[in-house]
């Protein structure tokens, strides 16, 4: 077991006889082939897959009928076997039903660079790209694409763009676009669509002109005669996601024009192929005062002014995918535009490849928060899916963290990730305990001990692993904000260490201060916190009543998000009753003492979880354990020089002092990606 298989470990399968009205497609043959490999059904019988019209069926769904399924669409035959599959391994029943995805689109975003690195990807290099732009394809590459696409299959994830957001102008090279073609050629029985981050200004880069204003006729002809570069290509290719006027890249802004301007002109060009243009929403210049409030408005003003395969490709929170945030008031202010969350799989910000932390909680807590766009229940997950308002087209991204690494993500654990995203991505409502215990039984149910084990393996492994490392996953994430940024603190991180730890006194001399965490903090003798209210920012004006006055008053704004929205005094009385001070020193101690409890958790699953896997993330808790301390003392040590108040007599002591943390941190080191 050396986590390659993923949650596709090889199954005894007993025989099965697949009947299939529909003609034998690559993506039909390959649902087959799925049941032929796992079927653990009655041994012998017959399932059925058929294709045909069905109003009651959305995009790719299926429907699950006995010994069957019915689909409108080849995928959805795919995702019904996958699904069929699915249930017999992880003892569900597989009954009757009806399912439809909720978003159309459900696409990894690949920060894959053409030279093979990857930003913020922890589990080695790109899967797709290579060092010194060698773009054969090899037997191996062509192999691997087929087993992540046929992961993505098995989880309903239908696309992925598949190089980085801070695109380089060569992926639209000739040479670039063969190798494209040879990724759609191997994802496309598995029903997965290939999309391409762009850089604005290729035009004027790759075309020769003398602009890439998107207004000018000349730029869009190059745009159209490159798109249909690619469609002649990729017959199915999905379209572009677009980062521009964003961190330094270039967009419409540079020229005068508004991002509908920009997003437009692409639109039309992958219009006639039935293309879509994802537009991201990730914008902040460092002029204004308060970035959390930026994306919002300026996007608001254009509602209504783009086409309809546009979609705004917005991040679950205001900032950026720190440990946790308050959704984006974005989901709950379009109503004319469509618009898509944005979730981030690879952990920049809680833990690279080190801290074991399931995500799943954190995109439920997103998806589930109301916006009051239209009324109570006008959840992100409604506003998103087209449910509030109706949208063209409708979907969901998450930033992969996929690399070359044998099992794929660098911590086993963080497979789930991959595996949650595509669940949610495919039902919006599943909960987080129900897909950590599908991942949990189809990663390690048997590593130990042959699956047709005695019925007392199964009930042992229940008892013994399965509830407390379900447990523990599920805690994973809170323990995180617990012990990095607790109480709505956030972009706290170091930056010397790749986002790795804490860093709450970075700010050197000249660099922009919404990079510094001085910024986010506001640490001063009178308290803590960004002031958001309508005495500060007012940021809380973004969102719909009665969220805004709640949100607005530190009575009543939930703990959580206390520090995102408040200044406060370091002796402000919380709910608890405790001062802030002495609240924020039990968090950060109780999240050390929770990645300790799992330590615990890990040893005893030891007999559940073949050796290589097992020491590895031990290992990996162990680091997790020193991360978490060093949060705790950095962070408490840090603040203290402000609160100027003793911490609290029962969390544990520093270990360190802030001097040589803070020297540790600034050590010159090469630079981590
Ligand atoms: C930030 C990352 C940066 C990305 C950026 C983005 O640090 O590497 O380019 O997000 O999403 O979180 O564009």
């Amino acid at each position: 077991e050396d986590g390659h298989q993923l949650w596709l470990r090889k199954q005894q399968a007993v025989p099965v006889k697949v009947v299939s009205s529909a003609t034998n497609s690559p993506v039909v043959a390959m649902a087959k082939q799925e049941l032929q490999q796992g079927w653990r059904g009655k041994a012998g019988a017959s399932v059925s897959l058929t294709l045909k019209k069905d109003k009651a069926i959305k995009y790719d769904g299926f429907r699950l009928i006995p010994n069957g399924v019915q689909a409108t669409t080849e995928a959805g035959l795919l995702y019904g076997v996958f699904e069929m599959l699915r249930r017999q391994q992880t003892g569900q029943a597989v009954s009757e039903g009806l399912l439809n995805p909720s978003y159309e689109h459900r696409l990894l975003n690949h920060w894959d660079n053409p030279d093979g690195s990857v930003e913020r990807g922890y589990a080695g290099q790109s899967i797709f790209w290579r060092k010194d732009n060698a773009l054969v394809t090899t037997a191996e590459d062509k192999t691997r694409w087929q087993q992540y696409a046929r992961a993505n299959a098995s989880v309903g994830i239908n696309g992925a763009v598949i190089n980085n957001v801070n695109a380089s102008q060569l992926i639209l090279t000739p040479e670039y676009l063969v190798r494209v073609k040879a990724i759609a050629d191997a994802f496309r029985p598995y029903g997965v669509k290939v999309y391409l981050a762009v850089k604005f200004t290729s035009p004027a880069l790759l075309g020769g002109l003398k602009t890439s204003d998107p207004l000018d006729p000349a730029v869009a002809a190059w745009w159209q005669s490159k798109t249909k570069e690619i469609y002649k290509l990729v017959p199915d290719f999905g379209g572009f996601l677009v980062k521009a006027s964003s961190e330094g890249q270039p967009g419409p802004q540079d020229y005068g024009r508004t991002h509908a301007d920009g997003a437009n002109m692409l639109a039309d060009a992958v219009k006639p192929y039935g293309g879509m243009v994802m537009w991201r929403a990730f914008v902040y210049s460092p002029n204004d005062k308060d970035r959390a409030k930026q994306a919002y408005n300026e996007f608001v003003p254009l509602d209504g002014k783009f086409r309809d395969n546009v979609i705004i490709q917005v991040k679950n929170g205001p900032v950026d995918f720190q440990p946790r945030e308050p959704f984006s008031p974005l989901f709950g202010a379009l109503k004319k535009t469509s618009v898509m969350p944005e979730f981030q799989i690879t952990q920049e910000y809680l833990g690279h490849a080190i801290d074991l932390v399931f995500l799943s909680t954190m995109w439920e807590e997103c998806l589930q928060s109301d916006t009051y766009q239209a009324g109570t229940g006008s959840t992100v997950a409604r506003c998103t899916d087209g449910s509030v308002y109706p949208q063209k087209h409708t979907a969901m991204a998450g930033v992969s963290n996929v690399g070359l690494d044998t099992n794929w993500t660098g911590h086993d654990f963080a497979q789930a990730n991959w595996y949650a995203f595509g669940r949610l991505a495919w039902n919006n409502s599943l909960k987080s305990a129900q897909i950590a215990d599908e991942w949990l039984k189809l990663t390690f149910y048997g590593a130990t001990a042959p699956q047709s084990a005695a019925p007392k393996y199964a009930a042992d492994w229940n008892t013994n692993f399965l509830a407390p490392v379900k447990q523990m996953m599920l805690d994973s994430r809170e323990t995180a904000v617990n012990y990095s940024m607790p109480l709505g603190l956030h972009h706290i991180m170091s930056a010397t260490r790749g986002h790795y730890g804490p860093g709450p006194w970075w700010a050197p001399p000249k660099m922009r201060a919404d990079w510094t965490p001085p910024y986010y903090h506001q640490a001063d003798s009178t308290g803590v916190g960004f002031n958001r209210t309508r005495t500060g920012s007012n940021a809380v004006s973004q969102y719909h009543e009665p969220l805004a006055s709640q949100l607005n008053d530190p009575q009543t704004c939930p703990d959580e998000y206390l520090l995102w929205f408040h200044h406060l005094p370091w002796d402000f009385r919380m709910k608890s009753g405790h001062t802030l001070w002495e609240e924020l020193g039990y968090h950060y101690d109780k999240g050390v003492q929770q990645v300790r409890q799992f330590q615990k958790v890990w040893d005893k699953a030891q007999p559940y979880v073949d050796a290589e896997r097992f020491a590895v993330v031990q290992y990996k808790l162990r680091s997790q354990s020193g991360n978490a301390v060093q949060w705790k003392d950095a962070c408490l040590l840090y603040f203290q020089q402000f609160s100027h108040m003793p911490l609290p007599a029962a969390i544990e002591p520093p270990a360190s002092n802030l001097d040589a943390i803070i020297a540790n941190d600034m050590r010159p080191r090469r630079q981590e990606n």
